[in-house]
């Protein structure tokens, strides 16, 4: 069996979602995810400028060692823009290989550990009452867990992945104004006088039952990360995000001496060496990687295979700029993990986004219900996509309000 062409494709329905689709010379064929969110552009010119051509007249039934080809055979390994080409290929390998099966992945991983997967929503308020408006919101949908961010009073700008003005919660990441990032101004003292009590007020109105989660975005020093996790402590969250950036990872002992908080971090990992030292030494809860660049598949199951064997749980990224192919990848791991702990899923479909990857893959009640479809179980438009053309995008730049550069 041989891989006869690769083509990629990049847009969507207000998103740049990078998607590849490997053909055979059997008739099968493979979709996979490259996107990497607001530099969509470089995966794809990677994929088509260097992997394609390699691709063709391999073996697609070989994922393995296609991954490792690809890892190893580049004298520069890894990086995000190469893990998400990989990850796309990887993805659409074992799209094909379900299909040559005639079985969705979550068989071929080792069947299913549970029905359906917990699944957190995003709610957002610019201030706390329009918060509490967006969190009753989802929770009268069904969901059990809620990632919560408000605006902080005073903060010259709305803080990380909040609306400027009320019921203003949506998108909140995808910014097509071009490449130049918009600023944001961050104050440190004003957000840890705030969010403790704010999310004391947050539990109090929900009661115990509900999963609240909260993402700082690396907003805080080691040290003030630690004083916020015991101040959180009594709320009793179900994680804390990203406290401080994962860089120096030794100076997350200092949270750990200090609050029992469980910790999630990985978002922006896209390899097993950025957080295997981190889960050896147990220093996080949840590892929030992203099958698009962390690799594909074959990469980010063996993460969560390591996670296992140090009871730290999966928890992975599913920011809107995921295409519903790489949500698939992770819903089939989550499927069969048995270390699966929560799944973001900040978006329900929209109609042209289920036009241009039809599937029965179904969220309900805050339960992601995956396919029993062959393969990944999300099949792509073409005549669809035709729609849809590449838009630059930037991620927001933080600044204090001296004018320092600080962290998204
Ligand atoms: O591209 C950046 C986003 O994916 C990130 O800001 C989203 O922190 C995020 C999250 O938890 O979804
Ligand atoms: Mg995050």
């Amino acid at each position: 069996m041989k891989i006869t062409d690769a083509k990629v494709f990049v847009g969507g329905p207000g998103k740049n979602y990078v998607t590849l689709k490997i053909m055979t010379d059997q008739g099968v064929f493979g979709l996979g995810d490259a996107t990497l969110n607001n530099r969509e552009t470089l995966p794809a010119a990677y994929l088509q400028d260097y992997l394609i051509p390699t691709l063709i007249g391999m073996d697609p039934r070989n994922t393995e060692d296609i991954w490792q080809f690809f890892y190893r055979g580049a004298y520069f390994r890894g990086g995000p823009i190469a893990m998400a080409a990989y990850g796309a290929i990887d993805m659409a390998l074992w799209d094909i290989k379900g299909k040559l099966a005639n079985m969705p992945l979550y068989q071929l991983f080792g069947g299913k550990s549970r029905d359906g997967a917990l699944t957190y929503a995003h709610a957002a308020g610019a201030d706390l009452e329009d918060l509490m408006d967006s969190v009753s919101r989802y929770v009268e949908l069904g969901y059990k867990a809620v990632r919560v961010q408000c605006g902080i009073p005073g903060m010259p700008t709305a803080s990380y992945a909040v609306p400027d003005k009320k019921g203003g919660a949506g998108d909140y990441i995808t910014d097509f104004s071009g490449i130049l990032p918009t600023m944001e101004v961050w104050d440190t003292g004003r957000y840890m006088r705030y969010m403790p009590d704010a999310l004391a007020e947050i539990r109090a109105r929900f009661g115990p039952e509900l999963h609240i989660l909260h993402d700082v975005h690396h907003r805080l020093l080691p040290r003030e990360a630690a004083e916020f996790a015991k101040a959180v402590e009594p709320v009793g969250l179900y994680w804390l995000e990203d406290p401080t950036p994962a860089e120096d990872q030794d100076a997350l002992r200092l949270l750990r001496q200090h609050s029992t908080v469980p910790v999630a971090i990985g978002e922006v990992f896209h390899s097993i060496y950025q957080c295997n030292k981190l889960i050896e030494n147990e220093l996080i809860d949840f590892i929030r990687v992203a099958v698009t660049y962390a690799g594909g598949i074959t990469h980010t199951k063996r993460i969560v295979d390591l996670a296992g064997l140090h009871h730290v749980r999966t928890g992975f990224h599913g920011a809107p700029s995921h295409s519903p192919l790489s949500m698939a990848a992770q819903a089939h791991l989550n499927a069969w993990a048995p270390n699966f702990g929560i799944q973001e899923y900040l978006v329900l479909g929209t109609p042209e986004c289920d036009a241009l990857f039809p599937s029965d893959h179904r969220l309900e009640g805050g339960l992601f219900h995956v396919s029993d479809a062959p393969g990944l179980g999300v099949d792509f438009d073409e005549k669809e996509a035709e729609r849809y053309s590449y838009s630059p995008g930037s991620h927001p730049v933080v600044r204090l309000e001296d004018g320092t550069l600080w962290n998204y």
